[in-house]
């Protein structure tokens, strides 16, 4: 199920003579007409009476007034009123009970509270705002009065914010230490520095547990927290849980600010027990991701998640992707570039740590070279001739490819480029045609010299002639 996207803003007092509309002021101590009373409050320096804009006697969907008097008797007031004009009618063509049916009709609720209301602006409209209770809180419509158009609809609920103890992205690059070692999950002195404290966003309101928006953690058992305080130490099996609501929220906060509302836009199912293997994995026939507890658990290190949420996006965008090994290769080799690309937001590029070192951390688990890296995303390997067979070796093929992508691009175009790309590819494409895609997407998003730029770094791979 999709969520819809809260937009609810808050406004401080100071900033209000900026957004203050139209009407013309008051006087000092007389009050507009066009109010109406709604609260009164009193603080411990004064009293707080809070005004809705009515127009018409209509109310003025948006449109506020206060006036705070202080203990001494100075007064201070914030005009949020909207300007109204060119609005066509006050009286509603279309009714009611026609406005209560097709939301019911859309939400699967009936409104438990309708009310006629003015949407402001250049063009306001007389429209009925409706409030319907669903299970994922109460949706907020606004339906054009004379036409029966659906001008708005949005949950109203607030997210709440918890705060978690992560790696970010994990131990080894955060102390540019590639000496550090699992020793059996302990929380011993030298990984206390690595430790971060973060705010967890997009909780679920009402809930104790990591639930959001973006992600929904399916461990058992379970961390809860009524506080929403997720502190762990590693030795812990919260602090995994921990890290990957952090993680995941984390990249689809990212892909919305590229600009994608609809990018696995969805609470992420992940569990990081039950998995005892040094392995992790994506499964589409249950949209899950399970987090292995082997070696360094998967979970302690951001570019395993990322790679699986990698999984993820794709398999979210083309349903069924990677349906031969080769596109199965793409898949591999997107989830190491996904992780990568992540880390890059913020990591250093060293020579003890370089970006195109994936899962630094959970490498040190089995691999004897340093820098530890599961893979990279700079082999020399070239198509097709260094193809093996197994998608993640063949991966590296693409990693390489989408990361000098990014490197001639820059981080944001070649992710809105790269994520925009992948909706037109198929469950069974090949390199070549994932190569021309992402270039034709280039060329559309930033021109032909982004196009040939795009295209240099798939030539360089033997991907594209
Ligand atoms: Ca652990
Ligand atoms: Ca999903
Ligand atoms: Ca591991
Ligand atoms: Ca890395
Ligand atoms: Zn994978």
């Amino acid at each position: 199920m999709k969520k819809t996207p809260l937009v609810l803003a808050s406004v401080l007092v100071t900033s209000l003579t900026t957004a203050v509309a139209a009407p013309a002021a008051a006087a000092p101590g007389a009050l507009p007409g066009d109010l109406r009373q709604i609260q009164t409050r009193q603080s411990l320096l004064g009293s707080h009476v809070w005004y809705q804009q009515t127009y018409r006697g209509i109310p003025v969907f948006g449109g506020y007034y206060a006036v705070h008097r202080a203990a001494d008797g100075a007064v201070t007031t914030a005009d949020g009123r909207k300007t109204v004009t060119g609005l066509a009618r006050t009286a509603a063509a279309f009714t009611e009970q026609r406005a209560r049916s097709a939301v019911a009709g859309r939400l699967g609720r009936q409104p438990a509270r309708s009310e006629l209301v003015i949407v402001p602006g250049a063009t306001a409209k007389l429209a009925w705002k409706t409030l319907t209770p669903t299970a994922r809180g109460t949706v907020r419509s606004l339906v054009d009065a004379g036409s029966g158009a659906v001008l708005s609809e949005e949950n109203t609920v607030r997210q709440a914010n918890g705060t978690g103890q992560v790696f970010d992205p994990n131990p080894v690059v955060a102390l540019q230490d590639e000496s550090l070692t699992d020793q059996d999950d302990a929380d011993y002195p030298a990984l206390q520095a690595a430790y971060r404290r973060v705010t967890l966003r997009h909780l679920d309101p009402g809930k104790d547990t990591l639930q959001g928006s973006y992600a929904n953690n399916i461990s058992e058992p379970a961390v809860t927290s009524a506080r929403r305080r997720y502190v762990y130490p590693r030795s812990e099996p919260g602090f995994e849980q921990v890290m990957t609501y952090h993680s995941m929220t984390k990249a689809e906060e990212y892909i919305h600010r590229l600009g994608f509302v609809d990018v696995n836009n969805e609470p992420q199912d992940y569990a990081t027990t039950g998995l005892t293997e040094d392995n992790s994995y994506y499964d589409p026939s249950v949209d899950a991701i399970t987090l292995g507890t082997g070696g360094v658990d998967d979970a302690e290190d951001d570019e395993v998640i990322w790679h699986e949420y990698g999984h993820a996006i794709q398999d979210d965008q083309v349903p069924g992707f990677g349906s031969t090994e080769e596109a199965g290769a793409i898949g591999e080799g997107f989830g190491d570039y996904w992780a990568v690309t992540m880390s890059q937001a913020n990591s250093p590029d060293t020579a003890v740590t370089p970006l195109a070192c994936v899962m630094d951390w959970d490498a040190t688990a089995y691999t004897d070279d340093e820098p530890h890296c599961l893979r990279r995303t700079d082999t020399a390997k070239l198509y097709p001739g260094d193809l093996v067979g197994e998608v993640h070796a063949d991966g590296e093929i693409w990693s390489h490819a989408l990361w000098d992508v990014n490197k001639a691009l820059g981080r944001t175009r070649a992710n809105r480029t790269i994520l925009e790309a992948q909706f037109r590819f198929t469950p069974d494409v090949t390199m070549p045609q994932a190569a021309e895609a992402t270039v034709a997407t280039a060329r559309v998003l930033y021109g032909p010299r982004a196009a040939s730029q795009a295209r240099k770094a798939f030539q360089d791979r033997g991907i594209l002639s």
